[in-house]
């Protein structure tokens, strides 16, 4: 495909087409840019600083996806500035005779000009991603382009989005591609600190997404052992039957193999893979055009259909639900079902709060019918296969009932015992759920402490009392016997129900608090306890972690004291400075410092001051910042393959904690 830059920059980029209309155009829109980033890249916290990332390897991928690019190189200097290196055909850099510039200028400084050029890829227009290369530029304090293209070397640099020159040629070369080094504008973004691991997790998921591409992060941060940086490569030949093996790798796989759906239909690409595990959850992830859809959409819509369709048809048909004397819901067709489904669509449009669902209505049907053809052939392929699958449905739908029993025998009992709110828990005095907070507590001690320190005109303590059941493994209606775990539901005023079809849902509008901190020790019993709970909320209260009404306390680790003054630190550099701040450079000896285990070893008094009062604490806000790696890290903590959990474990032993 050739692509003559010029005549598409006449036609597409720029109508008027004089020099000082379109410099005027390009500075109008980095200004909006610069003005309300928040509008082109979502906010600017460390989400939006990943998303520039993001945004400049989507470049790449739409090469890739456009046939031309197999590697791209990924890099974050020690300074935090970002390179991203490709070897697709490179930003064109042919002149264009009206505007009196390089394409390559055109990309870099005009708003949405990047995407103009290749319609025949599948851009994203309601997502935040598909904003452009030039707005990264226009939210970088510095960025430098270097193309490789026509046997030579281009190079522009920018500040602000602004050329700080033309386009120059600097040498020869025998190769195609491009290469953005970026830093990022300190005095736009509240963060500049690139996460290792959260760019870790995107790349990984983007060589799942894109078979055959091979991707690589390298951290000059972080230098090994053997003196060379840290260093991850990325290649999956497996695509979505190789991430679903991924997701489940401490699972035990009901089937030895995913399913795998490829298919196409009116422009519309489908790629599905799915395989059922012993576990009792549900496991499904959506991706448009590369994009994680966490609401789901139509495509989600589409794969459900046939799955529930499909599977109950083949029961049917052989008479496997004969003995059931209660129907089937479609949720107990995925139980301990992990799922990809993957669509790339030329025009989506996305819906929702946080425009993470897929509209589009015409890929229910797509989708439902790749979804369906497949998998009918599979089951008449593999007879012993569909009899695990639907014995387990038949399970999930047994399980489904005696769960209803036990919590039905739970709310009629908390109607009997007159307010229904459990024995433990120490209520706040206002009823303004909006204004409420309530402290799920590690033991009773601390549960006591917290209670005499707290505000109680807006706070709640509910102790929990040693570690709460291990939500993974236990059976369902077990779950609803646990007396922690009935507190939390009747403490918090959230129940399960059913909808008309059976399916399960979290009714939250009785939501007593909006605020839900979990507090437990600093050490590493309290940060397992932190990871059982919050397990229990990401499988049964996930609802409450999307809406942010999960919070993680955060106690200090030491008390610095000298004479009657005192501080409070949070880590070894704070401990530092306040000793500093205390005796003086150098004279640290006359400090003392008490390193803080427990909950447990503060009063109430300090409680108060260091971990609940809104003025000085620190909270940790939960977020499934990506579910896919929160479920896997559950489930390898928690689940029965005990191997990855070991290495799990001793790879992040330094960490001790786990970041959700
Ligand atoms: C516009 C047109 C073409 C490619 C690109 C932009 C392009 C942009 C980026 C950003 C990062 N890497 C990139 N690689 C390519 C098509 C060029 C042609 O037809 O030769």
């Amino acid at each position: 495909m050739e692509i003559n830059d010029d005549e598409k920059l006449n036609k597409e980029v720029n109508q008027k087409g004089n020099y000082d209309a379109s410099n005027i155009q390009a500075l109008e829109g980095l200004e909006a840019v610069r003005k309300r980033p928040g509008m082109y890249i979502g906010s600017t916290d460390t989400k939006g600083l990943h998303h520039l990332m993001y945004e400049v390897v989507d470049n790449s991928i739409d090469e890739h996806l456009a046939g031309y690019c197999t590697r791209i190189e990924t890099i974050i200097h020690k300074d935090n500035s970002v390179t991203v290196k490709d070897n697709g055909r490179g930003i064109p850099t042919g002149m264009h005779e009206k505007l009196q510039k390089s394409a390559l200028e055109v990309v870099m400084t005009v708003l949405h000009a990047g995407g103009k050029f290749d319609k025949d890829t599948y851009k994203v227009s309601g997502g935040l991603h598909g904003v452009g290369v030039s707005c990264v530029n226009a939210l970088s304090d510095y960025l430098r382009a270097e193309v490789h293209r026509d046997g030579k070397i281009f190079e522009q640099e920018y500040s602000k989005g602004i050329p700080l020159g033309p386009v120059k040629t600097i040498g020869d070369s025998d190769k195609t591609g491009t290469i953005i080094t970026y830093k990022p504008d300190g005095t736009i973004f509240e963060t500049l600190e690139y996460k290792f691991e959260t760019l870790h997790v995107r790349l990984k998921e983007l060589s799942f997404l894109n078979k055959g591409l091979e991707l690589s992060l390298t951290d000059e941060r972080e230098v090994e052992e053997d003196g060379s940086f840290k260093h991850k490569e990325y290649l999956s030949t497996g695509g979505l039957a190789e991430f679903v093996e991924f997701l489940d790798e401490s699972r035990t796989k009901l089937t030895e193999k995913p399913i795998h759906v490829t298919g196409k239909e009116e422009n519309v690409e489908v790629e599905v893979a799915l395989q059922y595990n012993t576990s009792f959850t549900e496991n499904i992830l959506s991706f448009v055009n590369n994009i994680n859809t966490r609401e789901g959409g139509t495509h989600v819509q589409g794969f459900r259909r046939a799955i529930n369709r499909v599977f109950k048809q083949y029961g049917d048909d052989n008479g496997m639900f004969k003995k059931l004397k209660f129907e089937i819901a479609g949720e107990d067709f995925r139980e301990g079902l992990t799922a990809i489904i993957s669509v790339k669509v030329p025009e989506p449009q996305f819906k929702g709060q946080t425009k993470g669902e897929l509209g589009n209505s015409e890929v229910t049907g797509i989708v439902s019918r790749c979804v369906s053809d497949v998998i009918k052939a599979y089951l008449e392929e593999n007879p012993r296969d569909a009899r695990k699958i639907i014995d387990k449905v038949i399970l999930a739908a047994t399980a489904r009932h005696a769960a209803r029993k036990a919590r039905e025998m739970v709310q009629r009992k908390n109607v009997l015992t007159g307010s229904g709110l459990p024995g433990k828990l120490s209520d706040c005095s206002s009823k303004d759920p909006a204004e409420s907070e309530i402290f799920l507590v590690e033991g009773d001690s601390a549960g006591g402490t917290a209670k005499q320190g707290r505000d109680r005109f807006f706070q709640a303590i509910l102790p929990l009392r040693g570690k709460i059941l291990n939500v993974e493994k236990a059976m369902e209606h077990k779950i609803y016997e646990n007396e922690e775990i009935k507190n939390m539901f009747t403490a918090l005023g959230v129940s399960i129900e059913e909808d008309p079809e059976g399916d399960r849902f979290l009714n939250t509008s009785k939501l007593r608090y909006h605020k839900i901190v979990i507090m437990c020790d600093a050490d590493v019993d309290g940060s397992h306890i932190t990871t059982l709970i919050l397990t229990f909320f990401f499988r049964f209260m996930r609802e409450l972690i999307e809406k942010d009404n999960i919070y993680i306390a955060a106690p200090p680790l030491y008390l610095v004291k000298k004479g009657k003054e005192q501080r409070y630190a949070w880590n070894d550099e704070e401990r530092k400075l306040a000793a500093t701040e205390l005796a003086g450079e150098g004279k640290e000896d006359s400090v003392h410092f008490q390193r803080y285990k427990g909950l447990g070893e503060m009063n109430a008094e300090q409680l108060w001051e260091t971990t609940m009062n809104p003025a000085t604490r620190i909270l940790r806000k939960v977020t499934i910042d990506d579910a896919a790696e929160c479920d896997r890290v559950f489930s390898m903590l928690m689940g029965d393959e005990v191997p990855p959990r070991r290495q799990f474990i001793e790879e992040n032993a330094k960490y001790a904690r786990v970041d959700v």
